[in-house]
């Protein structure tokens, strides 16, 4: 009998070893689900904020297209009027469409520059991200431009492009010369 007691005592120590391991694990486990649930909740509110999160132009800034187009208010070289620009955290204007094309003439009514340059190698023009002159944009050259100063190089070659406020198409002038210009850069 002595010996069935004994048995009986220790099955019962097993099961409330059992039963405290058992305890201890479900709240590790409603820790693990609890700091799951923060985290999720942080993550959505994150994600929620940053979709609401409209991108704006900074003030005087026009948006078109996806993108902020400002005017100079002063004159300068093309250099200058790049560099501009930079410091403005965009560069000169890029038109990438007729549409854009249209809108920048919206924004002035007289000589300014545009991002587009064949000073690299004369005749092939490229605009300052990198991307050539496309065929479809070509149209936008006043008429017999661009012709580098057309052989009269008394006022040097002509590499960088402005719109030409007589026509509202492009034309190719030294680089020097002073115009407004129109900057472009992405919303924040
Ligand atoms: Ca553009
Ligand atoms: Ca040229
Ligand atoms: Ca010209």
């Amino acid at each position: 009998m002595e010996e069935i007691y004994a048995n009986d005592d220790s099955v019962c120590n097993i099961s409330v070893v059992k039963d405290r391991g058992s305890s201890s694990s479900k709240k590790r486990l409603y820790v693990v689900i609890i700091f799951l649930g923060i985290l999720s909740v942080g993550l959505l509110t994150g994600l929620i904020s940053l979709g609401f999160h409209k991108k704006t132009c900074p003030a005087g800034w026009s948006m078109f297209s996806g993108s902020c187009h400002v005017l100079s208010t002063t004159s300068g070289a093309w250099y200058e009027a790049r560099a501009d620009c930079r410091t403005r955290g965009g560069d000169l204007v890029v038109i990438n469409d007729a549409d854009e094309q249209k809108f920048v003439l919206t924004l002035t009514e007289t000589s300014t520059w545009i991002g587009l340059t064949d000073q690299v190698t004369e005749g092939s023009w490229k605009w300052v991200d990198g991307t050539p002159l496309s065929s479809q944009l070509s149209k936008f050259w006043g008429q017999n431009q661009p012709d580098n100063g057309g052989g009269y190089h008394q006022y040097g070659e002509e590499d960088c492009a402005h719109i030409w406020n007589n026509y509202k198409k492009w034309n190719d002038v030294g680089c020097g010369n002073s115009y407004l210009w129109i900057c472009e850069k992405a919303p924040e």
